[in-house]
């Protein structure tokens, strides 16, 4: 039964106290009286834009989706800050962009505990937390120095099978305080590759329902892997219905505010892993009961990085001041576009290292702003290849295969091959209007030339302004965090070895976890390296990394 007469909750302090009172009653924000509701926090796994029956995708059908839409507001313009799981994920968390999540805006990588995140405020507003599914993942979470909220998101309930996560949402709800509202996240690892090849096709999905993007060969085998792909997308699907369902029985559908997005762009060349529209730009539908009207599209631009503010603003609890998004509730309780001005002018996205692709397990740092109407792209390593020296960063074999075939018979494909696997100039400017899938790069155009002047200048006052080390001289440090996961092996003059610190590229006053080097991971690289834990602490430290 919901009751908006939450039960009180003593902590320790007087900023808990605080926090408290604020959550468990109902709090004054943007000027409207608001009761903490509960959250459902569904994130799909590697879902691009368009691709929800709402936004009007022929290939697939996604009515948990689409309910959330017409029962609340649809979103056009929802950008990740990374193009990757985890690296967005960490973003999600802490509202800050890549380049201020240290480790954790490479992939699979570690999540610093001194990193805060809005969950930790929603455990001490009283809240109940839980999550199932992908929660902050690939990567290791710095369990050994969190003190509380150990996994990120609350208890974990691990599902055994894909189609059964609203089982785990249940199991949350039976064992929850019903005197809290909750907050859980629902990660599913849907629709990230690999696929079953026909899938799609065998479930009796049509080949020329697929809109195939300019910038991928439009064979069958590629319309093929996209019904692949939509079959997964809808397997998602079918677990947010159970979940409305369920909140729907208990009469608490009203009271929680729903949130469906993807953690970033689809998997397929040129989409997730760019700094491109396509690897950032995701669905999004909110529904929140009668506290916010129905029924608008909303095109403002938002950003993954927004969700941490906004949620603390719903749930009536203080920032985080090292917060770098921005709260869109206001935009949430009063959508009509023509009363209010825009939400963002630009936003800002990026990446460096996803998975192992290069020789020392170099990334390909980029950094992107969009605006309205441009997107300009800085590719700051543009003598590597953006999909790795192996294509290793590429998982859709079956669309790359099929460009290779097409490569030698067709001068277009060979283009779109050059476009995915090639390398790219430092700069790229896309007029998004005119070139919705940016395919004309028009940083070399004079006429551009004031609009391009001005983009980098915004982009770079951004990032400085954030303490990005690639604008400070502290750029390799992006090289020097380990990978949690598999290391390929390439001829590098520092070759990285999984979950050790490449000492090549440690910086002056970089952290690094002392109780990293009792793993075994270290063990065999000491062994390998045939040097003593003893040395290699002093070696760094000589290099002034800090151990704690
Ligand atoms: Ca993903």
């Amino acid at each position: 039964m919901h009751t908006n007469k939450r039960k009180t909750y003593f902590g320790t302090g007087l900023l808990f106290c605080c926090i408290i009172c604020l959550a468990l009653t109902s709090c004054i924000t943007h000027g409207e009286k608001l009761s903490p509701p509960n959250i459902l926090f569904a994130i799909s796994d590697d879902q691009g834009f368009p691709h929800a029956s709402a936004y009007g995708a022929d290939f697939l059908e996604t009515p948990g989706f689409d309910r959330i839409a017409d029962e609340g507001l649809i979103f056009n313009r929802v950008y990740c800050a990374a193009p990757q799981c985890s690296p967005n994920r960490a973003s999600i968390l802490t509202g800050r962009y890549l380049w201020q999540n240290e480790e954790a805006g490479t992939h699979a990588s570690l999540f610093p505990a001194h990193l805060r995140i809005f969950t930790d405020r929603f455990i001490e507003g009283g809240y109940d937390l839980g999550s199932t599914g992908k929660t902050w993942s690939p990567g290791q979470i710095d369990k050994m120095n969190r003190v509380k909220n150990k996994n990120l998101i609350g208890t974990y309930f691990n599902a055994e099978n894909q189609s059964e996560y609203w089982k785990e949402f249940q199991k949350f709800l039976d064992g929850r305080d019903q005197e809290k509202p909750f907050f859980f996240w629902f990660g599913t690892y849907d629709p990230h590759r690999p696929y079953k090849p026909g899938s799609g096709l065998d479930s009796g999905k049509r080949l020329e329902d697929v809109e195939v993007p300019p910038y991928l060969p439009d064979s069958k085998a590629v319309r093929s892997d996209f019904l692949d792909y939509a079959l997964r997308i809808e397997r998602f699907d079918r677990n947010l219905v159970k979940m409305i369902g369920i909140l729907e029985a208990m009469g608490e559908l009203d009271h929680t505010l729903i949130i469906v997005t993807s953690d970033n762009g689809m998997p397929f060349p040129r989409a997730k892993g760019n700094g491109y529209e396509a690897g950032v730009r995701v669905p999004m539908a909110i529904r929140w009961g009668d506290q916010i009207p129905k029924g608008y599209v909303i095109d403002d631009l938002i950003s993954h990085i927004d969700f941490a503010p906004t949620l603390l603003d719903v749930a009536c609890l203080p920032t985080y001041e090292e917060i770098e998004g921005k709260s869109f509730l206001k935009l949430l309780l009063h959508p009509d576009p023509a009363k209010r001005d825009p939400f963002r002018e630009a936003l800002f996205y990026g990446r460096e290292r996803a998975t192992s692709a290069r020789p020392n397990n170099f990334g390909y740092p980029v950094r992107t702003i969009r605006t309205e109407q441009y997107q300009l792209v800085w590719n700051m390593k543009p003598d590597r290849f953006p999909a790795g020296d192996r294509f290793n960063e590429s998982e859709a074999m079956v669309v790359m295969s099929e460009m290779l075939q097409q490569k030698e018979l067709n001068q277009s494909t060979g283009k779109m091959y050059e476009d995915a696997f090639g390398l790219r100039p430092e700069f790229e400017l896309y007029d998004m209007n005119a070139d919705p899938y940016g395919l004309e790069n028009l940083a070399e155009n004079l006429a551009y030339k004031k609009i391009f002047d001005t983009l980098f200048k915004k982009l770079k006052a951004q990032l400085k302004e954030n303490g990005d080390p690639r604008m400070t001289g502290r750029g390799d440090i992006w090289e020097s965090y380990p990978r949690f996961m598999g290391i390929r092996n390439f001829d590098g003059d520092f070759p990285a070895h999984r979950a050790v610190y490449n000492e090549h590229f440690i910086q002056s006053g970089q952290r690094i976890p002392l109780y990293l080097l009792d793993s075994k991971h270290y063990s065999t690289y000491f062994e390998e390296a045939g040097i003593a834990k003893e040395t290699y602490i002093e070696r760094l430290k000589s290099k002034g990394a800090i151990f704690y």
